[in-house]
């Protein structure tokens, strides 16, 4: 397996790979042999050892410039790619600067490993020089974790820590070696190092209990609902939502991270649900008489308070957690199982139906509204986010993957840039990750070179890790960013306004000349702030072969439309108020 032949014999079936290796070597190895060909990282005393050993690896190491970038990363290139990304530090502060990631990607089921240095075994408990007990730290915020002190154990906990992340709901898995573990030696046998196959949940068959109960709830209903989730993009179960939604005329709502699931431009495609979803998209839920939940979590985000969430409908349920069946909203129907899988098993039982009128009642409900949006709004000299957003789908739709930030400029990315293909859209849902993009959009460019990756990033979110700039410029990257540059926090601004009063405390924000400085690492950019202006800024920016960047500079004090405030029901929306110049109205309900 190393690239040369100093160390060991080069071998290339798992039956030759009985061979002498040291610990750092057959770290390396393992994860060739489980397809890795692209690691983030930061290198420093405890990891040495395996930092000494990359280059006889076929593995491009991406060196980034904090490690919760590496985090990010290999969490972009998971989600971009649908395989599992890794992620390498040493110990101690390498080790808690992960944290963040890592809680970013167990909120949002992404499978990623990561490896970490640790001081050598007889140190351990001794607070020995950057010793931290990150198996400790990390336990609740990962699927699993290791500690291996011995060369031997290296390769079996790196096989488990790929079979866990990626098996049933995925997540990350964090493998910490110690020193002495990294500089021992062991007899490497990659396929003996194969953890026991992993046991899925029993199939559920068609004639099934739970299955007929579903069934049958479905043939009954007349105003049905596919809550499209996650959970989709991570069974790759797209192609069967969308025959299951035809066949039997059901429309489809999203939730922010299933967006792209389901094609927007699909008939059957309503938009997002909840906090900021389309307000006919909430009041449809809320008239529905029975749901159908497909690989989602019913986040707080989505339902709004609970007791008053959906009470006309039936629900049906179907993830592959058991944990999430009843664990917020209780349903009538659990389908416990791989989505794709349990899917294919339902879709020959459900008879065909062509009746349209409950989706034109939704659509009736959602009149002119769109119409009337702000995008079909005559230029009135203000450059509103939406503008920016709705400019850039329109210039690159069904080409780009765009990566966003955490924040207004997110939620208007959800509104406004409409996702037609799975894995088109990597954003922090559940932990909301402020410094998320500009990361996980080099590790998505990684993923698939080829695509057009953009960044969408919040003024005061880019800040906060946009010294990966650097890494995106050493690695040659052909990145776009677009900061969205309101001069405030702007969802905090927003909650000031509604809820405490316009008493804006802290949410100004400073921000560099971002033009300038990307100049400073040789990046081209540009400011904007006409709405004339975007549509030849992005194309400026997708001919450029590099990075570059695009400061857009919004409306100061604008606000997401519609909104659930906290503790209100999920038909209950502040609406955009009358005298704003954008076009959104209460008769829009
Ligand atoms: C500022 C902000 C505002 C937000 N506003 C909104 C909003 O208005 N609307 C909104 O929708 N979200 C919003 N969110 C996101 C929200 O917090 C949640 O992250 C999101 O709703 C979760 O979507 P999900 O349940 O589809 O995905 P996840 O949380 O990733 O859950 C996926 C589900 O799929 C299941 N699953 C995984 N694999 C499979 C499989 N193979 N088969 C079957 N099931 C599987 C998992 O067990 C899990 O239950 C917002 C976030 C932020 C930061
Ligand atoms: C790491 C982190 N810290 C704080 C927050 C809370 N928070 C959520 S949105 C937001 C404002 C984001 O501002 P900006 O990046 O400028 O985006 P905007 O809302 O203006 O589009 C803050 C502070 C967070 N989500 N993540
Ligand atoms: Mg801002």
């Amino acid at each position: 397996m190393p690239k040369t032949a100093t160390a060991t014999k080069k071998t290339s079936t798992a039956a030759q790979q009985l061979e002498t290796l040291i610990g750092s070597e057959i770290m390396w190895a393992t994860l060739v042999g489980e397809g890795t060909d692209t690691v983030f990282g930061y290198p420093g005393g405890a990891i040495l050892p395996a930092y000494d050993a990359l280059r006889k690896y076929p593995v491009h190491h991406v060196l980034v410039r904090h490690e919760q970038g590496a985090a990010h990363m290999a969490d972009g290139y998971a989600r971009a790619s649908g395989k599992v990304g890794v992620a390498v530090a040493t110990s101690g502060p390498g080790a808690t600067n992960l944290v963040t990631g890592i809680a970013t990607a167990m909120m949002d089921s992404t499978p990623i490993v990561c490896i970490t240095g640790q001081v050598s075994s007889k140190l351990l408990g001794s607070d020995a020089f950057q010793e931290i007990d990150i198996t400790g730290i990390t336990l609740p915020i990962t699927k699993h974790n290791f500690l291996v002190t011995r060369a031997e154990e290296i390769a079996p906990a790196i096989r488990s820590a790929f079979q866990i992340a990626q098996t049933g709901r995925p997540g990350p898995v964090l493998v910490d070696i110690t020193k002495d573990a990294l500089q021992g030696s062991a007899h490497f046998d990659f396929a003996a190092a194969q953890p026991a196959p992993h046991r899925p949940h029993p199939m559920l068959k068609a004639e099934s209990a739970a299955m007929e109960e579903a069934i049958e709830l479905i043939k009954h209903a007349k105003r049905p609902i596919i809550l499209a989730g996650h959970g989709i993009l991570l069974s790759g179960a797209s192609q069967v939502v969308r025959q299951f939604a035809e066949r039997h005329h059901i429309p489809v709502a999203s939730t922010l991270l299933g967006l792209g699931a389901f094609p927007a431009s699909h008939p059957l495609s309503l938009g997002m649900m909840g906090m900021h979803g389309e307000s006919w998209v909430n009041n449809a839920i809320q008239k529905s008489d029975l749901l159908l939940a497909f690989g989602m979590r019913f986040d707080d985000r989505v339902t709004g308070t609970v007791t008053t969430y959906a009470p006309h409908a039936k629900k049906i349920h179907v993830d592959i957690d058991p944990y999430e069946i009843n664990k917020i909203v209780k349903v009538d129907v659990a389908l416990i199982g791989d989505l794709r899988q349990v899917l294919t098993t339902m879709l020959p039982l459900l008879p065909a139906k062509k009746d349209t009128s409950w989706l034109d009642e939704v659509n009736a409900m959602k009149g002119d509204a769109s119409v009337r949006d702000i995008v079909n709004l005559p230029d009135s000299g203000h450059l509103y986010a939406a503008h920016v957003l709705n400019d850039l789908w329109r210039e690159t739709k069904g080409d780009s993957i765009i990566v966003t930030d955490v924040g207004q400029h997110q939620m208007w990315e959800a509104q406004y840039y409409k996702h037609d293909s799975p894995r088109s859209l990597i954003t922090s849902g559940g932990l909301g990750t402020m410094g998320f993009s500009m990361p996980a959009a080099i590790g998505a460019k990684f993923a698939c070179p080829k695509k057009d990756v953009w960044v969408i990033a919040g003024d005061g979110g880019f800040q906060m890790t946009a010294a990966e700039l650097s890494t995106a410029v050493q690695e040659n990257l052909d990145l776009n960013i677009a900061i969205i540059n309101n001069g405030f926090l702007g969802m905090v601004r927003q909650w000031q306004e509604l809820f405490y009063q316009k008493n804006y405390a802290c949410t100004p924000i400073l921000s560099p000349d971002f033009v300038k400085l990307a100049d400073a690492h040789g990046i081209p950019g540009l400011k904007v702030t006409k709405r004339a202006d975007v549509i030849p800024a992005v194309r400026k920016a997708r001919a450029h072969k590099g990075v570059f960047l695009l400061d857009f500079h919004v409306e100061r004090e604008d606000g997401v439309y519609p909104m659930i405030a906290p503790g209100a029901a999920l038909h209950d929306m502040v609406r955009r108020p009358k005298r704003d110049p954008l076009m959104e109205v209460p008769e829009d309900l």
